[in-house]
């Protein structure tokens, strides 16, 4: 395990990532700080990792390593304790789960655990798995093991969605959803982008994760987990179509993108508090 690193953020971070998952200017309790109700959307909580120490480099565990070959493919959150803090002090310590060779590509998955820095309560446990295209062949192991809530299937039942929430995502959804501390280039440089194989800049993952995440969110309120398999990508502008099935305890979700019919999220669900 590495040691970990601070992360500190505020009021302005708060407002900075609900605004990067398409919080509207009257949505006051995620844009206005003096809001009664002002808040972080529990999706924040995959954040703090992304200022974790690793305690590996790629090159170390797959061969063939790039970026630019890199996907985003599950991610897994609980959240340990509400209410989030709107500022805090954190500490995130990341460790390597495993590595799964499927053949052409690797998947590799980590564990972050973030505590607050000033009570030492754990607030999240992330699980965070990417996807590296070209990284495989190195007679690894073939499958993930199970991990439970984690890396559940979440099929949803045979029957109409419960509830359905459109979203339409903006030009600027990925040059503005960066801001909140994941910068790769992948999302905004075009000429990394197409090295990565795409026309034009991608949308993060962890962006509409947060979108759907925002509608389980308001339409069921907290959750304690939430996982997602990104299926398929989504480019900045489309929208994104979120049907909802409530199943016991387990809110089982799937995103697809409007314009294309295809699955952008899948395999998802959130387990309410
Ligand atoms: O599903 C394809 C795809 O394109 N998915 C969307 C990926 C995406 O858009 N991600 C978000 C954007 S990238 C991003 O946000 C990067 C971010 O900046 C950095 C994050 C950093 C996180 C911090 C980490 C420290 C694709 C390409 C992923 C797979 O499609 P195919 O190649 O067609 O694969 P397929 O034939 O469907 O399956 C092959 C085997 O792989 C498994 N698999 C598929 N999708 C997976 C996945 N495993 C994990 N995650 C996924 N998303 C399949 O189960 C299959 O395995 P098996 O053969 O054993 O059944």
């Amino acid at each position: 395990e590495a040691n970990g690193t601070e992360f500190k953020y505020g009021e302005r971070d708060v407002m900075l990532y609900n605004l990067g998952i398409g919080a509207k200017r009257n949505d006051l309790r995620y844009v206005f700080e003096g809001n009664d109700e002002f808040q972080v959307i529990p999706t924040f909580g995959v954040i703090p990792p992304f200022d974790a120490e690793m305690p590996y480099n790629m090159d170390d565990v797959v061969p063939n390593f790039s970026p630019m070959m890199l996907l985003h493919g599950e991610q897994y959150l609980e959240i340990k304790k509400y209410p989030i803090p709107t500022s805090a002090r954190l500490i995130s310590k990341g460790k390597l789960l495993e590595v799964v060779d499927k053949g052409n590509a690797a998947v590799v998955k980590n564990a972050v655990t973030t505590v607050n820095a000033e009570t030492g309560e754990e607030l999240f446990y992330n699980e965070m798995t990417v996807f590296l295209r070209g990284c495989g062949g190195f007679e690894g192991q073939k499958k993930p093991a199970d991990r439970g809530a984690s890396t559940a299937a979440n099929k949803p039942p045979n029957r109409m969605p419960d509830v359905v929430v459109e979203e339409k995502t903006t030009e600027e959804q990925a040059a503005l959803y960066r801001l909140s501390g994941d910068y790769n280039p992948l999302h905004v440089d075009p000429a990394f982008a197409k090295m990565g194989g795409f026309k034009q800049p991608i949308l993060h993952g962890l962006c509409f994760f947060g979108i759907a995440g925002k509608a389980v969110y308001e339409k069921f309120g907290k959750f304690k987990n939430i996982k997602v398999r990104f299926a398929g990508t989504v480019m900045p502008g489309q929208t994104l179509v979120t049907e909802m099935w409530k199943e016991g305890n387990k809110v089982i979700f799937q995103t697809k993108v409007k314009e294309t019919g295809k699955l952008a999220i899948g395999g998802a669900a959130a387990e309410l508090l």
